[in-house]
């Protein structure tokens, strides 16, 4: 019960979070070939941490790496397996067992991602360990096999191609170099892993990745995130997965979608919210669609409460009456915030009163309710977005309110098309008992897909910000 008598409504990555604290993967694959990296660029995990200067042969299977910047995933490293030796491929295949029959879900090893890299100068691809152990699993457990260090491979053919081009006199546009390369190195990985893992087992799902920061080979990394989670067929674990992972906003989004259908979007149509204040209906909102992004916020400021009231600027414009009346004051947000129950308002036209009977009242079922938090919703999630691109070309600092009002400034001046088609979809729709949840879901899903940064048009913006929260009306001017 919260302290107004009410039953909390709980966010499901809270309970998601007891049921399966952590993704588990164990990474295999020979000292050097870049599975820290690899590990750093997927889950967002600092590189002094993760990153390891030990010999080999100091690696443990049974003592696992956990990063204090994401408490999400747990990585078992397993020793190479330089010389063959048996004991360590027993000790794997033991591991491997033991861990996938355990009864709780978060002590179960979820994933193996089998690392290689590339051997563009005549290395062997995988040793001998690794080859027993992609012939003893085939088909049993979601196995990965990632090959590494793209880049080097791509620069190695750059040069051949820029070669065989001046002996033949030839010159090539930009364009259709990077094309004729592209083809090289797809050549170059087929020949050089495809094809020899295909001979060990023509079963496992691959993938070429690069840690360089350059976009095409951040889109490695995105990638091998899809294919982690298309491996994954328990919907938690795909759903942890989502979470741990810092490298694909499209993974963060579906995850919320997933949430959003399993639960508290449906609440939009059902009775799951009523007689609950809305504010409480928000504060589960904000809770899981923060939860599942999962960005570096030691700080929480993105749980705060300053952080929901800015959020209930960008969606003021829909609530029931114009939008040219002054809106919900900074002094009615304080007091929904502080005194939730004893609201006094100043001075405010019929819109303030309205939509702040709105945030402090209690869930109705109303056209307007329906508009505003879907709204909340899709701006929640697509402020996320930006911010979460605003983090990562920064190298994932830890939150900041400065970077929080950055993005909530820029989507801000993206939100009105947005705006627009909520709108116009929710006055087009019929009467509440004519409504199907999954026809309401599906149509935020779609708005957010629609509306997300497209990572190839992001650019960077930098604004004198301060470090503290900006006021509401500082935002509504913006
Ligand atoms: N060019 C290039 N270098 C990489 C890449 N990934 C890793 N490296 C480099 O390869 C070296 C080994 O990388 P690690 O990630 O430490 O390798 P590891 O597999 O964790 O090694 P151990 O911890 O010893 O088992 C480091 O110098 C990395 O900087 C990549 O994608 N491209
Ligand atoms: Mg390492």
């Amino acid at each position: 019960m919260s302290a107004g008598g009410e039953v909390a409504l709980v966010p499901y990555t809270d309970i998601l979070r007891q049921e399966c604290p952590r993704l588990r993967i164990l990474v295999v694959g020979k000292s050097g070939a870049g599975k820290s990296a690899l590990i750093n660029a997927v889950f967002g995990v600092e590189a002094a941490t993760a990153v390891s200067h030990r010999t080999p042969g100091e690696h443990d299977i049974d003592k696992p790496l956990s990063f204090p910047g994401n408490d999400r995933i747990i990585i078992h490293d397993s020793q190479g397996f330089e010389g063959g030796e048996e004991a360590n491929i027993n000790k794997v295949f033991d591991f491997i067992d033991r861990r996938s029959k355990m009864q709780a879900l978060g002590d179960r090893l979820h994933a193996i991602w089998v690392c290689a890299e590339i051997p563009f100068a005549g290395s062997r691809l995988f040793e001998n360990g690794v080859e027993r152990i992609l012939k003893g699993y085939q088909g049993t457990f979601p196995i990965i096999v990632v090959f590494t260090k793209l880049d080097l491979l791509r620069e190695q053919k750059e040069g051949k191609l820029e070669k065989a081009l001046e002996q033949q006199d030839r010159v090539m546009e930009d364009k259709e170099f990077e094309v004729a390369l592209d083809t090289v190195v797809d050549e170059g990985v087929q020949e050089l892993c495809v094809k020899p893992l295909c001979s060990l087992s023509p079963e496992y799902q691959w993938i070429a990745t690069s840690t360089r920061r350059e976009p095409r080979f951040k889109k490695t990394i995105t990638d091998l995130v899809q294919l982690a989670l298309e491996l994954t067929n328990i919907e938690k674990v795909w759903i942890e997965m989502a979470i741990a992972q810092r490298s694909s906003a499209k993974a963060s989004i579906e995850a919320s979608i997933r949430i959003g259908r399993k639960r508290y979007w449906r609440g939009l149509l059902s009775d799951i919210f009523l007689g609950f204040s809305m504010r409480s209906v928000l504060d589960v909102l904000q809770k899981d669609i923060v939860n599942v992004w999962n960005m570096p916020d030691p700080e929480n400021h993105l749980k705060k409460p300053e952080f929901l009231s800015l959020l209930s600027v960008l969606v003021e414009d829909l609530s029931d009456e114009a939008t040219n009346n002054y809106p919900l004051t900074e002094k009615a947000v304080q007091a929904i915030i502080e005194h939730p129950t004893s609201i006094i308002i100043t001075g405010p036209t019929a819109v303030v009163v309205l939509f702040a009977e709105w945030v402090r009242g209690t869930f109705r079922k109303t056209k307007s309710s329906l508009r505003c938090l879907t709204a909340f919703i899709v701006d929640l999630t697509l402020t996320m977005d930006t911010l979460f691109y605003l983090t990562l070309s920064r190298g994932l600092p830890p939150m900041t309110i400065r970077l929080v009002s950055q993005a909530l400034r820029i989507y801000k001046a993206r939100k009105g098309p947005v705006h627009n088609s909520i709108r116009t979809w929710a006055d087009s729709l019929g009467t509440f008992t004519h409504l199907d949840a999954d026809v309401v879901i599906k149509k935020i899903a779609e708005i957010i897909m629609g509306n997300s940064v497209k990572p190839e048009q992001w650019e960077m913006r930098e604004e004198g910000l301060d470090e503290s929260w900006m006021t509401m009306d500082a935002l509504r001017e913006s």
